[in-house]
């Protein structure tokens, strides 16, 4: 079985850097290009199947219209292909903490959503599929793993403990990959957004494409995942779509974001809304609440709250 894994594309009108393209947020037409080069690849490959780990959207509980159109002729035009699309929600396409109420079911009309636990016995050559949708509750996770069948392949949206979030902090997760049974064939695992190859037995996909300034320097797009009696290979592709770039001697190029020595001495400032943060953000905003984190990481967490948290933008 030959197939796609990516999470986190977090469809989004974001603010940051767009312009309007005949009434269109340009970063959101951009989201748009990636999934379509996604297709494209699957196409030229003849894969069949391509699993998303979950966030979906981005903004908590109100999906913007113009999002949920762009979502809808990009997947529907995936369908068309002939290819198989498969999503579990992640903590962003949920309303709140509660985990009940998401923003996905438009993608019932185009191909699998898998709104709770669910296992697909013997999907493919001896191959089984398992999905586990975000979830706080470490009982659940537990129970999940105790009755995954064996040469499993997981689809799951969790945190993962022991490995840094884009490579800064470490967070008190529940999931611990030490729980990963041994007749599992492969989990992935969305939620953070860079990619990593954990273990034999996991593996982060990663963003399709950068967010945010936190996300400079790192390499995004999908996985190629080819599974035989011998095991599982990995490939990580890069998508083609702007960059933020801070390090000058980096290859650039036009559309890109950049920094220069200026801009950090005389940076802009802009006010920015949770919503315009990625999941490291957010979930040290969470996490800062349950005062966890350093004072550091608090600070930014009460700012972020009280709508004060200021950071320096690169000028045109
Ligand atoms: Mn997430």
């Amino acid at each position: 079985m030959r197939f796609i894994v990516y999470s986190d594309l977090h469809l989004h009108c974001w603010s940051y850097g767009s312009k309007l393209i005949e009434g269109r947020n340009s970063r959101l037409l951009q989201q748009i290009d990636v999934l379509n080069q996604m297709k494209k690849y699957a196409v030229q490959h003849g894969i069949r199947d391509i699993f998303c780990c979950g966030d979906v959207t981005h903004t908590q509980g109100r999906t913007d219209a113009e999002v949920l159109m762009a979502g809808h002729e990009v997947f529907s035009g995936i369908s068309a292909d002939g290819i198989k699309q498969w999503w579990i929600p992640g903590n962003h396409d949920y309303k709140d903490r509660a985990g009940t109420i998401h923003s996905l079911s438009w993608l019932k009309e185009l191909g699998a959503l898998v709104e709770k636990q669910e296992f697909f016995l013997n999907y493919t050559n001896g191959t089984s599929l398992a999905f586990l949708p975000y979830t706080e509750s470490k009982d659940e996770l537990l129970a999940f793993f105790n009755n995954v069948p064996v040469n499993s392949i997981c689809f799951i949206h969790q945190g993962v403990s022991g490995v840094p979030v884009n490579s800064k902090i470490f967070l008190d997760e529940i999931f611990d990959p030490a729980i990963i049974p041994e007749h599992v064939a492969h989990v992935f695992s969305g939620h953070y957004h860079d990619h990593k190859l954990v273990s034999p037995k996991l593996t982060i996909p990663g963003a399709p494409m950068q967010h945010t300034w936190g996300d400079a320097g790192q390499p995004r797009g999908w996985l190629d995942c080819s599974v035989d009696e011998f095991g599982i290979v990995i490939k990580h592709i890069e998508s083609d779509h702007p960059k933020f770039i801070r390090d000058l001697a980096e290859p650039h190029k036009e559309g890109d974001w950049r920094e220069t020595l200026e801009d950090t001495m005389a940076a802009p400032k802009i006010k920015l809304s949770a919503a315009d943060f990625s999941d490291l953000d957010l979930i040290a905003e969470e996490y800062a609440t349950k005062k966890k984190l350093n004072a550091h990481t608090k600070s930014i967490g009460k700012q972020l709250r009280a709508g004060k948290y200021e950071v320096p933008v690169a000028k045109d």
